[in-house]
């Protein structure tokens, strides 16, 4: 027998796969297409973790299923390596981002082709290459072109420590994704990108596509769209209005007192009338130390201060209410002002009881003194003029005519999601390519002008100031206008990390042209992505970033359909032995390195596919590791009792049909763990009856094949069998045979099991009897009785009661 020196044919194999190309995707192959996308990682320096493997292995076996049941199977890698980390490390060791990349590419590939996987190798990208990033540049100046890039001065999310403008996608909940300290707001000059324009197609898109039903509600969520309407309060003796948002126009009537953001410009306009302004200034400086996310949450305890010396008037019933201001109440959503309905707003009620202002009932059906009654579809309109009697949905169709018949106010969509914060002051990015023109303006650099490269710096450092490093070196700042040719500057800020990743899958397609991002040929070809996994993580990021930009270059008309990806599917964590997020603080990291040294890259793969329900986080366990290695070394040893045959034996064959069945299956929708349980079980049907032949064993080798693919080659050379692996087909099974035709049943005599009896599944009563009374043991019990009654449960169990 030989031995299984996992070693030595992980080695054997990856080379072989190597110089033969076996994994090549094969453009305009008349083939079917699959393209399988994972998210291609961040080259850190600490180098690969067992959460890439969980998240590459999934679609790694659906892709070798694939391509052996006969698809031209595209399955890329590549790195996305701008961004903070490798700058930081820049920055203390002095060493260039570039070198510093390239080194942690290296040791990436090295651990990914260490684990077998079956990617195409000639069609690796990397964001930070001047090739690739000219095209995000190029992507960026049609944006700009179009509209859809402005710079404006506003206040936006800042991270002190990382010294960075973040996006809301970076900052959700008031914290850095980067380094998890809190976010500050601050005034700066910021680029945009208009993505709350394409906030409705985003959600319609939605709608035609396969995405995990909780991947869409998360991203129906964070783009948030509800329908309302802008209604103008007026300010009594005062020509200004107050406007707000509201999604219950039918509420109006039930307005008590009108609240707005501290940051409100109104405090500003009418500062002279006010006649508490010491306090209101207090009031806003205290505010402006909480994060977002402090100032919205439902529990906290509700503040604020009334706005003495200002009256709003309500112009439906013309009552003046009094104005408060208040930090639950946001400036950057709707109008940041909103008109108070204690009665049925859950955070005006607690306001509103904090403060003791009046809460009237304009729906009926609950309690109003008691909490607010916020249920939409059963109350009935009271205390409200015109609506009275009426339901909620009528109401609001009632008063939303009405108002804008009037003209003070009209119907209104408000999105949650807001316009993407796109500069960084940092060097390692993408730099913005467009110049500042004191006679133009803000004018984008000419197409065939990039990439605007990056330029060699002394130190990446960025300044306190807020200033990129690249604003230091004055021969790369001064250049002269593309539109009048006098002298301008160039934007010196770059682009955030997310910008390479919003469109790397089109590269994949033709990552070497250099004339367009991708050809139209093989983007027709290739795209859509088929099936996409990768971090729940990245739902309200990334993959809201990288429709946003495919839905716009469908828009310009270079790419043909409308959504990037037609199946998202998403991976569980890996949690440490301790049942905790591994994490290097807590030491219960798990290298694959050390797991691929002591068990193989096999082991490794099976193992992870294993551990557990694929979307669900999974503990790590060594003992599932070890059990993993004895399953592949059983396998391994079954080659011995392996017996000629060409077709599957009458004994194992319902066991060979069933097992096809259900690992087919359970690759498809990722529940490997079971798929594999399969797979040990035919093993030990196998082993307990001491049979199996060669197309038995073959059947085995190509189900475990997209699993364990190192061991199961080297199994099918060591058989002989035909060809390589790779150019064989994926097993089919018929339905028919995955189904005992004969079973065993139970044959009880006054409820005790007397005899087993062997018998066709579908057979009848009166054939169960024959057989039966034909067996030896039920014979001797029944002998000299009299039988009284007899049930028999098809499929299940023989019961006879006898009587002496
Ligand atoms: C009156 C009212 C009565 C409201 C009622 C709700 C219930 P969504 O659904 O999330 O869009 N609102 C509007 N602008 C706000 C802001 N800048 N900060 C905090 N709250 C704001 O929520 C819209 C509702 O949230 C609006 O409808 C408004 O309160 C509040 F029984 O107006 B409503
Ligand atoms: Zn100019």
């Amino acid at each position: 027998m030989s031995v299984y020196t996992f070693k030595k044919i992980e080695e054997k194999w990856q080379e072989i796969w190597e110089q033969n190309d076996t994994f090549k995707a094969h453009d305009f192959s008349c083939k079917p297409k699959f393209y399988g996308l994972v998210e291609f990682p961040y080259p850190s320096g600490v180098g690969l973790h067992v959460g890439h493997v969980r998240a590459y292995t999934s679609l790694e076996v659906i892709s070798r299923k694939r391509r052996l049941e006969g698809y031209n199977v595209l399955f890329p890698m590549g790195w996305d390596a701008f961004g903070l980390p490798t700058e930081n490390y820049a920055i203390q060791t002095g060493k260039h981002p570039r070198a510093v990349t390239d080194e942690n590419i290296k040791v990436f590939t090295n651990q990914l082709k260490e684990i077998g996987y079956s990617f195409d190798w000639d069609r690796t990208v990397d964001t930070t290459d001047p090739n690739y990033y000219r095209w995000t540049q190029w992507i960026f100046l049609k944006l700009f072109e179009k509209g859809l890039a402005f710079k404006d001065k506003t206040y936006v999310n800042f991270c002190n420590e990382c010294k960075v403008v973040l996006a809301n996608e970076e900052s959700q909940d008031g914290i850095c994704d980067r380094c998890g300290s809190e976010v500050v707001q601050m005034e700066k000059d910021v680029w945009f990108l208009k993505i709350r324009n394409y906030a409705d197609k985003l959600l319609e898109g939605i709608d035609t596509v396969n995405f995990l039903p909780r991947i869409k509600l998360e991203q129906e969520n964070w783009i948030g769209r509800s329908y309302g309407a802008h209604v103008d309060f007026t300010i009594e003796d005062s020509c200004e209005k107050l406007s707000v948002f509201t999604t219950r126009p039918d509420t109006l009537f039930g307005v008590t007192f009108m609240v707005i953001a501290p940051e409100h410009p109104l405090i500003e306009s009418m500062m002279s009338r006010i006649t508490n302004l010491e306090e209101i200034k207090n009031y806003q400086e205290q505010a402006k130390k909480k994060t977002e996310f402090e100032r919205v949450q439902l529990a906290k305890d509700k503040t604020g201060v009334q706005i003495k010396g200002i009256e709003v008037v309500n112009p439906l019933n013309n009552q003046k209410v009094s104005l408060w201001i208040a930090d639950y109440v946001m400036m950057g959503y709707g109008t940041g002002a909103i008109m108070a309905v204690p009665g049925h707003d859950t955070r005006d009620w607690e306001f509103a009881k904090k403060f003791d202002l009046p809460i009237v009932e304009v729906i009926q059906g609950g309690n109003v003194q008691e909490e607010a009654y916020t249920d939409i579809e059963n109350g009935i309109l009271v205390n409200s003029g015109l609506l009275d009697g009426l339901n909620v949905s009528d109401a609001k169709d009632n008063i939303m005519n009405y108002i804008e018949e009037q003209k003070i106010g009209m119907r209104t969509t408000n999105y949650k999601m807001k316009d993407w914060a796109f500069n960084r002051q940092r060097y390692w990015g993408e730099p913005i390519p467009v110049v500042h023109c004191e006679k133009c303006g803000i004018v984008g650099v000419n197409e065939d002008e990039l990439p605007i490269k990056l330029p060699v710096v002394e130190n990446y450092k960025p300044t306190d100031n807020g200033e990129s490093p690249l604003a230091s070196i004055d021969e790369w700042v001064n250049t002269t206008c593309p539109t009048c040719g006098g002298p301008a500057k160039r934007e010196t800020d770059t682009m955030p990390q997310w910008a390479g990743s919003s469109w790397y899958f089109l590269r994949y397609t033709d990552p070497h042209n250099m004339n367009s991002f991708a050809s139209e040929e093989h983007l027709k070809y290739w795209m859509q992505v088929d099936w996409y996994n990768g971090g729940m993580e990245h739902v309200t990021r990334h993959l809201i970033y990288s429709r946003f930009w495919h839905r716009f270059l469908y828009d310009l008309g270079v790419v043909h359909v409308k959504e990037p990806y037609a199946k998202r599917t998403a991976q569980g964590l890996i949690l440490g032995p301790d049942g905790e997020k591994m994490s290097k603080s807590r030491g219960n990291v798990i290298n694959p390195r050390d797991i691929i040294k002591e068990y193989g890259a096999d082991t490794l793969r099976t193992y992870i596919m294993f551990i557990g329900d694929y979307e669900k986080p999974a503990t790590w366990s060594d003992n599932g590791v070890k059990g993993c290695k004895r399953f592949l070394d059983r396998v391994w040893k079954l080659q011995d009792m392996v017996t000629e045959g060409q077709e599957y034996s009458k004994d194992n064959e319902v066991l060979i049909h069933k097992t096809i069945k259900k690992v087919h299956e359970d690759y498809e929708v990722l529940k490997f763990n079971t798929a594999i349980a399969a797979m040990m079980t035919m093993l030990n049907e196998f082993n307990s009856k001491g049979n199996i032949n060669k197309a038995e064993f073959k059947t085995f080798i190509l189900l475990l094949n997209p699993i364990a693919p190192h061991m199961t080659e080297e199994l099918w050379t060591i058989m002989g069998f035909e060809g390589m692996l790779n150019e064989n087909s994926w097993p089919v099974y018929e339905e028919a045979k995955t189904i005992e035709s004969v079973i065993e049943m139970a044959v009880q005599i006054n409820g005790k099991v007397r005899s087993k009896i062997t018998i066709p599944i579908d057979c009848s009563q009166e054939e169960a009897n024959k057989i039966a009374m034909s067996d030896p043991n039920i014979i001797s019990h029944i002998d000299g009785k009299t039988i009284v009654k007899e049930i028999y449960v098809p499929g299940k169990i023989y019961n006879i009661v006898v009587k002496r």
